[in-house]
């Protein structure tokens, strides 16, 4: 018998500096709705998908800054779409600002979360490859500090299995390293969630942001086939506080097919009944890891961070 799971991106519309968590998760809770009459019993949401993507600006008070992460998970605001989450039977991926106490010290990662149908917190992930800079960069319309108010996320590349899925999660940037795939493919993930804030504004080179669109989509096609896994991706989009961001959200299969795609660049749901067993059917011919693979030739991918003609390089 195949297992068969629909599932759903729940894209969202841009968040205003000034939208309440509480309106972010109305917005969610709306979206749950509309993916559980199509029949979907998962749902990814966006990176960051509580607040306005606050890294593009320079915010040098600690209380202010502060404001923009979550303590606790769920906290009171964000509690309605678990307590929803339950009551529809339908699990979800979450990303959100975490500010965490951890050994003896304060913390601050770009974090993902899996919750089951039954609102239970089953996974938790840290996005390890964060871009932009840790300082400003002068004369930019808009900053990107990822690197100054994140620290790399510390729990690796988990699969969690859930909802007979095993499920992994990668986060915005993410998608781009195929490092992160593949250890988590290595881990016989059957799904990649992934939410994204990708502006196409700001990189200062007008012809990769014109590629911003192909980029993305190129990224999820080629880490589902490569890999063998189903892939959801869901952005936040539309034009955020004068920051213009790709929409595009896709389900994309083993096979590297688009199965789903949004249209505009507002909160909209699509959904896709993802067989997933597919992926083992790929592992099987093309990608039969275990008979195809030679690691013992691909120590610099963990030795070596970066490109170098020098063979001794470390
Ligand atoms: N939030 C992100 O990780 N955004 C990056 C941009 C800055 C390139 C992305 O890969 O889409």
């Amino acid at each position: 018998m195949t297992r068969r799971l629909i599932a759903a991106a729940a894209q969202m519309g841009p968040i205003s500096r000034s939208e309440t968590r509480e309106s972010c998760v109305r917005r969610m809770i709306e979206m749950m709705r509309e993916a559980a009459a199509k029949g979907a019993r998962f749902i990814v949401f966006p990176e960051l998908a509580l607040t306005s993507f606050f890294p593009r600006w320079i915010i040098d008070d600690q209380a202010e800054r502060d404001q923009w992460y979550e303590e606790q998970m769920p906290n009171p605001a964000v509690k309605p779409l678990f307590d929803m989450a339950a009551k529809l039977g339908v699990g979800f991926n979450l990303g959100y600002a975490e500010k965490t106490q951890e050994d003896g010290a304060t913390r601050y990662f770009n974090t993902a979360i899996l919750v089951d149908a039954n609102g239970k917190i089953c996974g938790k992930y840290r996005k390890v490859h964060l871009p932009g800079h840790k300082e400003p960069q002068p004369g930019r319309r808009h900053q990107h500090l990822e690197k100054r108010y994140f620290e790399q996320g510390n729990l690796g590349f988990p699969v969690t299995p859930m909802m007979d899925c095993r499920m992994g999660m990668l986060i915005c940037n993410d998608r781009r390293w195929p490092e992160g795939w593949r250890v988590l493919a290595l881990q016989a993930a059957e799904l990649v969630c992934l939410g994204y804030n990708t502006p196409n504004d700001h990189s200062g080179f007008p012809e990769v942001d014109a590629l911003a669109d192909f980029h993305h989509v190129l990224s999820m096609q080629s880490g589902s086939y490569l890999n063998s896994v189903w892939s959801i991706a869901t952005a936040k989009c539309g034009n955020e506080e004068g920051s213009s961001m790709i929409g595009n959200s896709v389900i994309v299969a083993p096979s590297g097919e688009v199965i789903a795609q949004s249209q505009t660049l507002e909160d909209e749901v699509i959904c896709a009944d993802m067989d997933l067993d597919m992926a083992t059917q790929y592992r099987q011919t093309f990608f039969d890891f275990a008979r195809h693979r030679a690691p013992e030739c691909y120590g610099l991918i963990t030795h070596r961070k970066g490109a170098s003609p020098d063979p001794d390089d470390s």
